[in-house]
């Protein structure tokens, strides 16, 4: 099968295409991405000169350059998004271009060309907030009640795959997935942004009270509940994926890492300006995922957390370049 992968320079698109060629080694893989702040092409450094493996830099709000591409492939796998909630209360109208916009270039290319599988990449923050201390999931009947502008791109850029499936048929897949973490996330994001702090001497940001719950996901069981959607689940269905069985909140995930690194806690952390309309809390009911098609994260938290510790410790080439640009928008 050929399939285009949108956005593989990315964190979770570059980890996913690592999964992919590894596991099915005779697929064909195009990357298209354009390589923004978030790209990073060193992130698949090691696939360059795969026969297998291609990459084009190209926007997907570009009709012409999508069409070209699409008209190339079996099957699509969009994760090409600006992705961070932060970058989208400075300067929402890009987030609006790309992953609305892009989206439904996408999709148009999809029905023109007759592509076989629209997989897209979503997340849990369409649905909005859950109040702390309670046991309510978000779940596939979830309301929409998105609050940030990037939210709200993601739930507009969902339900244009939905209408493109109920009113022209093209098959669609769609996951919502809570926070991943990882290898090549860019340090700009909570996970990373903390490690990288630490591993620089300097102190973990944490917003607000801290009190803010996450439903962390490791990257690699998330390109597992992308590979199972995208080959076997029923056309237009939705899934929600996460990974956590009991709430861990920002502050308690600091102090697990502050731990890992042998740090003290008094002396690392900060307390920072909280994000505005900060969600409190999000939780995933992964029931769905599991009962269909036998998905499970393959490790607990702590395991992943651990590991993921140590490889930006190992991989300080990869981060170093990116931490003063990430930084930078925080001083905005
Ligand atoms: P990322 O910001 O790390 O990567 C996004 C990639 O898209 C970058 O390589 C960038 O260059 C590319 N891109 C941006 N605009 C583009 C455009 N106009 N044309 C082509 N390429 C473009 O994002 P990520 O964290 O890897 O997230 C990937 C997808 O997964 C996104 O759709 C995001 O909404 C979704 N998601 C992310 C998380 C998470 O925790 N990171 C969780 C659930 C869902
Ligand atoms: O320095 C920080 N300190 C801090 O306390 C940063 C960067 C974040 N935070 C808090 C805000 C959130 O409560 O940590 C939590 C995680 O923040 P982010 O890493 O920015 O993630 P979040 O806003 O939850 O969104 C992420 O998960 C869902 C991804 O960025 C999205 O792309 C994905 O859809």
């Amino acid at each position: 099968m050929k399939i285009l992968v949108t956005g593989g320079a990315g964190f979770i698109g570059s980890n996913f295409i690592h999964y992919w060629l590894e596991k099915h080694p005779d697929d064909e893989i195009i990357n298209f991405d354009l390589l923004t702040y978030a790209g990073h092409l060193e992130s698949l450094e090691s696939i360059k000169d795969n026969p297998h493996y291609s990459f084009i830099k190209g926007d997907i709000t570009d009709a012409k350059a999508v069409d070209e591409v699409v008209s190339k492939v079996d099957a699509i796998i969009h994760f090409a998004a600006e992705s961070h909630v932060d970058r989208s209360i400075l300067d929402p109208l890009i987030f609006t271009k790309t992953n609305i916009i892009g989206t439904q270039i996408l999709l148009e290319a999809a029905k023109k060309f007759g592509i076989k599988k629209f997989h897209h990449v979503s997340t849990d923050e369409v649905f909005g907030a859950l109040p702390l201390d309670s046991d309510t999931k978000f779940n596939e009947e979830t309301s929409y009640n998105p609050h940030s502008p990037y939210a709200a791109s993601k739930a507009s850029s969902d339900h244009l795959v939905r209408a493109y499936h109920d009113t022209f048929g093209i098959s669609v897949t769609i996951t919502n997935c809570s926070n991943n973490f990882g290898p090549y996330q860019d340090p700009e994001k909570f996970m990373p942004r903390m490690i990288t702090n630490l591993l620089s001497g300097q102190k973990v940001k944490v917003y607000g009270d801290g009190k803010y719950v996450r439903d962390w996901l490791h990257v690699l069981d998330h390109a597992r509940a992308i590979e199972m959607v995208f080959l076997n689940a029923a056309q237009g269905s939705t899934y929600c994926v996460g990974g956590m069985t009991k709430d861990v909140n920002n502050l308690e995930v600091a102090q697990k890492v502050i731990k890992l690194l042998g740090k003290s806690e008094s002396e690392s952390i900060e307390f920072v300006t909280d994000r505005p309309g900060h969600d409190r809390r999000y939780a995933v009911d992964w029931t769905k995922i599991n009962k269909d098609l036998g998905w499970e994260p393959q490790y607990d938290f702590d395991s992943w957390l651990e590991k993921t510790v140590k490889w930006y410790q190992e991989n300080e080439s990869w981060w170093k370049p990116l931490k003063e640009k990430s930084e930078s928008i925080y001083k905005k």
